[in-house]
């Protein structure tokens, strides 16, 4: 039985790039050697009440109908599952609010213990991607450059700093580092049937958080690609990086960015087709398969497009080992009721 999600375009691995990070044993965590306060930006001065929802959980249907194409990342079968009630951050976790944790707690992220991390080519200086193209990118993805330095605080490399991104999605945390955040802020991540069941907003099957089509009345909804994957976006959402959490409307209960924006990590790990086998397990409350390599993701984020994974639909999953991260990965928090 496979682990892996389909493809790994949209969420590179660290085991996708040489040296890899579980193969290089990493050294002795240092104390963080640039505090949340040389970031550029101010903590967020409560950094765990992040706006929250109370859900009632119930029964929904969970996954996404066959659409004639091999179902490889495990959307389907749509099944009914229930859930006890939880509360729900209305959006992503914010650098501000990463600040405030590293502030208060010295956490030093995977990205730093390791020394790089995964940033989109078009977002580096051309000086730099030429650099790292050759012996830095992703094979499957060259789009991704492995970028020493990169980290939460310094997302692009060394360089530029996250003043003006105060209310952007923290990235460059792994699943473990996501972790290390909610147990600080007394919360914890999301099962997946969590998240999707607060993602869709109250909607049942609806393709996005805010109904079946994309830009309605030609609206933007959510913050992906627009253009030609990956050589021009146009921005015509408004971004061509993260945005603020809480851009564009909301769904139905009142979460942001859903879809877009930035991945969001869940508790549970990856299988294609673990939650087929229909038991109390994957119907009741369930948090996924008791092993795994890599560990769910939803929502799709700014690199998303139609003609490559199409991931930004509420039913979409792509998955990561607990280790990697991204320059498109970041996290929202639950709390049980
Ligand atoms: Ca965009
Ligand atoms: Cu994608």
């Amino acid at each position: 039985m496979t682990h892996e999600p389909g493809d790994a375009c949209c969420t590179p691995s660290t085991t996708s790039w040489a040296p890899s990070r579980s193969d290089s044993a990493p050294g002795e965590a240092e104390r963080s050697s640039r505090r949340a306060e040389t970031a550029g930006i101010r903590p967020e001065p409560a950094p765990s009440s992040n706006g929250a929802v109370e859900l009632p959980g119930g029964a929904f249907l969970m996954g996404a109908p066959p659409n004639g194409q091999p179902d490889q990342d495990g959307e389907g079968p749509v099944r009914e599952v229930t859930l006890k009630p939880f509360a729900i951050d209305v959006h992503a976790v914010t650098n501000a609010q990463f600040a405030a944790f590293v502030e208060a707690t010295d956490y030093v992220t995977e990205a730093e213990r390791f020394g790089w991390s995964f940033v989109f080519r078009q977002h580096l200086s051309r000086q730099m991607a030429r650099r790292l193209e050759k012996t830095n990118a992703v094979v499957q993805a060259p789009w991704w450059l492995a970028v020493p330095g990169a980290r939460w605080d310094l997302p692009e490399g060394p360089g530029r700093d996250l003043r003006g991104r105060e209310q952007h999605p923290a990235v460059h945390v792994s699943w473990n580092d996501a972790q290390a955040y909610c147990e600080w802020a007394g919360a914890r991540l999301p099962t997946e049937a969590e998240w999707e069941y607060a993602a869709r907003g109250g909607l049942e099957q609806a393709v996005y958080p805010w109904g079946d089509e994309l830009e309605p009345g030609g609206e933007h909804r959510c913050n992906i690609w627009q253009g030609t994957f990956p050589d021009h976006d146009t921005g015509a959402d408004g971004f061509t990086g993260t945005s603020p959490v809480d851009s564009f409307e909301p769904n139905g209960y009142g979460l942001y960015n859903c879809s877009g924006n930035v991945w969001e990590w869940t508790a549970d790990w990856f299988s294609p087709d673990y939650h087929r086998q229909e038991d109390a397990a994957t119907r009741d409350n369930p948090t996924g398969p008791p092993t795994g390599t890599h560990r769910v993701q939803r929502g799709g984020s700014f690199l998303c497009h139609v003609s490559y994974c199409n991931r930004y639909r509420v039913a979409a999953r792509t998955g990561n080992t607990p280790d990697s991260s991204t320059a498109n990965s970041g996290f929202r928090c639950v709390r049980d009721l």
